[in-house]
């Protein structure tokens, strides 16, 4: 029963006053809430007691869900609303009484002796890290029906984004535990964040694929809830035009990431079983991996509680700037400030032009890639401040220039960089650039769009994504001295891109560069036309001239090497347009597909020692 105080509240709602009888005492309670904080319009068509009460109910479920999944309840997401919605109205500058200058941070060159060093020093942390992948968007850019984890990486083996990950992460608890001492070994935690949209279809590709090789005790999803829509400047949530008992919904963004972390009691567990690190990585970048050991290395070395990973940014390229952010009261950060903030700040403090490139041909503010590190210890006492809550921003679009109503219902936004904002000046706040071609490679943007992006910037295409890592994998061969032909230039899908031999390997036969270096030596060439798939941990290539597709397969125990003159006619590309629907979603959005004209394949299933020559 509500009591006589609540019941003066209920008086001015009658259509709700009426209606009291079927609520239980929580369910009043966040009546209470509501109606405390300008919401009774919520309950203004709600028919008398008797009518639709099974609908009544379930609004309350949706208001407990809400009201349970934002830290501080809907009452803390309704005022940060107004206040958000108030300066947006003004016009505030979020960035106001701040400077923004280029940061310095470390820089690394790939296959350098600092380098290597900062990969094996990144192998020996491994064991002490959890890695986080954050999958809840839809990819609206990319327009794929599926998730986007699921895509393939490549189409040479048609191995999906997560199965890559997951071999990854099992790659480098592998070498990190042979570093570790005997009897302390230890399996990396591996969570994933989902949401409505890609949590049952998470999971079944887990389940339908035994976790890709890793134990399920190992994984763990934690789904982020949307929040609630806003109809106006008063923060008034927005009902469904088609269902009055339901509110709006929209997502909330990847900094949801750091709350349901908090909330989960991972962090705790995770002290305790003596882990460092916090690795967080997003859905699509196929090259992530190549960054993770050198950069993870510069986390422990610098003993940084924030790593940021970065690549040279191309002027108006969407991704964040990392910047440093000087106060007129002397404080200071370094942070992302998001592609769509980073123009109108540089002109509204010193920097005439906005957004562009600088003598190098690059923005002189490194690109966020959104792969963090963050110390664990500082990490959880940070969160145990906030509660996982991370600065919000709203971005409403505006009928008209009095800024008093909306196109349609806006929400608050979260993003996990934004983490550091909340930090004292103490923290140890860094960042790590690195080449794009060996650490950045995202598919986001639909074939239509990206075939615009201005010329000379990224694609974040399937097609550009794709092509990154044949480059990426040449370019390491090269550098571990193997003669890999020069690309062609080819047009697919409207998008130039240099079309490298199609070189992929799985990651336990090599995640650092030493190790792939050991396993290729004498005079070693790949021709363009070339196919090349290792699949096997022992494989070795020693005087090997390929020109055509050799794919091989090999258990741990078989020590395989390649050698010799392998020729035969190979795998073609063939382009194909991304409108023939008649081909399937995930191929024709890349522009190509191959004709598997002839290889050598080879699959050693016993151990022992054999030779591949043609
Ligand atoms: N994601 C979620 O898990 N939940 C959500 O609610 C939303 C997203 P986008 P965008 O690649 O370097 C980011 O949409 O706008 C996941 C950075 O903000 O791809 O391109 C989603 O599944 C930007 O600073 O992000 O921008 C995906 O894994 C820049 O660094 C991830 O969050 C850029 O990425 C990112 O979602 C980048």
């Amino acid at each position: 029963m509500a009591s006589t105080v609540d019941s003066n509240i209920f008086s001015s709602v009658p259509a709700l006053q009426s209606n009291l009888g079927i609520l239980s005492p929580d369910q009043i309670e966040l009546a209470k809430i509501l109606l405390e904080n300008g919401q009774s319009h919520l309950f203004q068509q709600w028919p008398q007691l008797g009518v639709d009460d099974k609908h009544k109910l379930d609004f309350f479920d949706q208001i407990a869900r809400l009201n349970s999944s934002y830290p501080g309840g809907l009452a803390a997401y309704i005022k940060t609303a107004k206040e958000l919605l108030a300066d947006s109205k003004l016009g505030k500058n979020p960035y106001d009484g701040f400077s923004p200058s280029v940061p310095s941070g470390e820089n690394l060159t790939f296959g350098n002796e600092n380098f290597i060093e900062m990969e094996k020093r990144g192998v020996v942390e491994a064991r002490n890290a959890a890695f986080v992948l954050v999958a809840g968007g839809l990819g609206e850019r990319l327009g794929y029906n599926g998730i986007k984890v699921a895509l393939p990486r490549e189409t040479t083996t048609g191995t999906c984004f997560l199965q890559h990950y997951i071999e990854s992460i099992l790659a480098l608890q592998e070498a990190s535990n042979k570093i570790a001492s005997e009897g302390s070994q230890r399996d990396i935690p591996f969570i994933i964040m989902t949401s409505d949209d890609t949590h049952s279809r998470t999971l079944d590709l887990l389940e339908l694929n035994s976790y890709f090789g890793m134990k399920p005790t190992q994984v763990h999803l934690l789904k982020q809830e949307k929040v609630a829509c806003l109809d106006d400047n008063d923060a008034r949530l927005a009902l469904d035009p088609h269902n009055k008992y339901s509110i709006q919904t929209k997502p909330h963004g990847h900094g949801d990431v750091h709350s349901l972390l908090y909330s989960s009691g991972l962090l705790h567990k995770w002290l305790d079983a003596g882990l460092k690190w916090v690795l967080f990585f997003q859905d699509t970048n196929g090259l992530l991996f190549n960054a993770i050991p050198a950069s993870l290395g510069v986390s422990a070395t610098k003993q940084y509680h924030v790593n940021s990973l970065a690549v040279p940014r191309k002027a108006k390229e969407a991704i964040g700037g990392i910047t440093k952010l000087t106060h007129v009261d002397g404080r200071s950060m370094v942070i992302n400030v998001e592609y769509n903030q980073l123009d109108p700040l540089l002109r509204a403090s010193g920097f005439p032009d906005g957004d562009v490139n600088c003598e190098t041909g690059f923005s002189p503010f490194p690109g966020n890639i959104n792969q963090l590190i963050l110390e664990l210890g500082p990490y959880k006492d940070e969160l145990q401040k906030t509660g996982g809550a991370i600065k919000e921003f709203v971005n409403p679009k505006y009928k008209d220039s009095t800024k008093t109503a909306f196109k349609s219902s806006t929400r608050l936004e979260c993003m996990m960089q934004d983490y550091p904002k909340t930090l004292p000046p103490t923290a140890r706040v860094g960042f790590t650039v690195m080449d794009i071609w060996l650490a950045y490679a995202p598919v986001k943007n639909n074939p239509e769009d990206a075939a615009k992006v201005p010329k000379g910037n990224p694609y974040h295409s399937a097609t550009s994504g794709e092509m990154a890592i044949y480059r990426a994998n040449s370019l390491i061969l090269q550098k571990a001295g193997v003669k890999v032909e020069e690309p062609v230039k080819q047009v697919l899908n409207g998008q130039e891109v240099e079309v490298w031999s199609r070189i992929t390997w799985k990651p336990k036969w090599g995640m650092i560069f030493s190790d792939i270096k050991k396993k290729v030596s004498g005079n070693c060439e790949v021709s363009q036309r070339s196919t090349m798939a290792i699949k096997g941990r022992n494989v070795f290539i020693e005087d090997l001239s390929l020109d055509g597709a050799l794919i091989v397969d090999s258990i741990d125990d078989a020590e395989v090497k390649l050698g010799g003159l392998i020729k035969n006619n190979g795998w073609t590309m063939e382009s194909v347009d991304y409108k023939d629907t008649s081909v399937p979603e995930e191929i024709r959005i890349r522009g190509f597909r191959f004709n598997k004209v002839e290889q050598l394949e080879k699959k050693f299933t016993q151990p022992g020692n054999f030779s591949v020559e043609d």
